[in-house]
């Protein structure tokens, strides 16, 4: 299974599992941020950074949102700085997610717990046109407006 990432300015690739770990800085234990979740994982903005390096047209600066959609339809737009120690995870006990495959993320002291977005196959950086909330949903079942006053 692969994951597609897209962003505004660098374009788009479809990236395994193995390509997206591969191109993380340091791999971390997701339980030294989430207590009680073992398991594998790398840190979001780690990996952008590195990501961005790595592609011929980058971005003059920082995203200001990434969304992120699972394999459900389940999906969530995250402000940039309410990520600051969001993570993937994609291991647990030496082989691949169980739950949440082919990754799952982690937004530890974000808004909700309903944002850590099981099963995760596009995630996408956004540069203009930010909301100061993060939003979350199944696609299509909920107007962006309501999605806006959930919590
Ligand atoms: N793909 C996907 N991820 C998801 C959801 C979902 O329905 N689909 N539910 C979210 C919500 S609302 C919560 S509260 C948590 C629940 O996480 P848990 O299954 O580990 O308890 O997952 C979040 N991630
Ligand atoms: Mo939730």
């Amino acid at each position: 299974m692969k994951i597609r990432v897209v962003d505004e300015v660098s374009g788009q690739a479809e990236l395994t599992i193995e390509e997206m770990t591969a191109a993380a800085p340091r791999l971390i234990s997701l339980e030294t941020r989430v207590p009680g979740v073992q398991g594998a994982a790398f840190d979001l903005k780690e990996w952008y950074f590195a990501w961005q390096k790595m592609q011929q047209h980058r971005a003059d600066r920082e995203p200001a949102r990434m969304t992120v959609e699972a394999v459900d339809e389940f999906q969530a737009a995250i402000p940039w700085k309410e990520l600051g120690e969001a993570a993937f995870l994609y291991e647990q006990n030496g082989e691949p997610l169980v739950k949440g495959f082919p990754i799952r993320l982690y937004v530890p002291n974000g808004s909700s717990e309903c944002l850590n977005v099981k099963s995760v196959v596009l995630i996408r950086f956004h540069y203009t046109d930010s909301s100061e909330e993060a939003t979350y949903g199944f696609k299509n079942q909920i107007t962006l407006e309501e999605l806006k006053y959930r919590k």
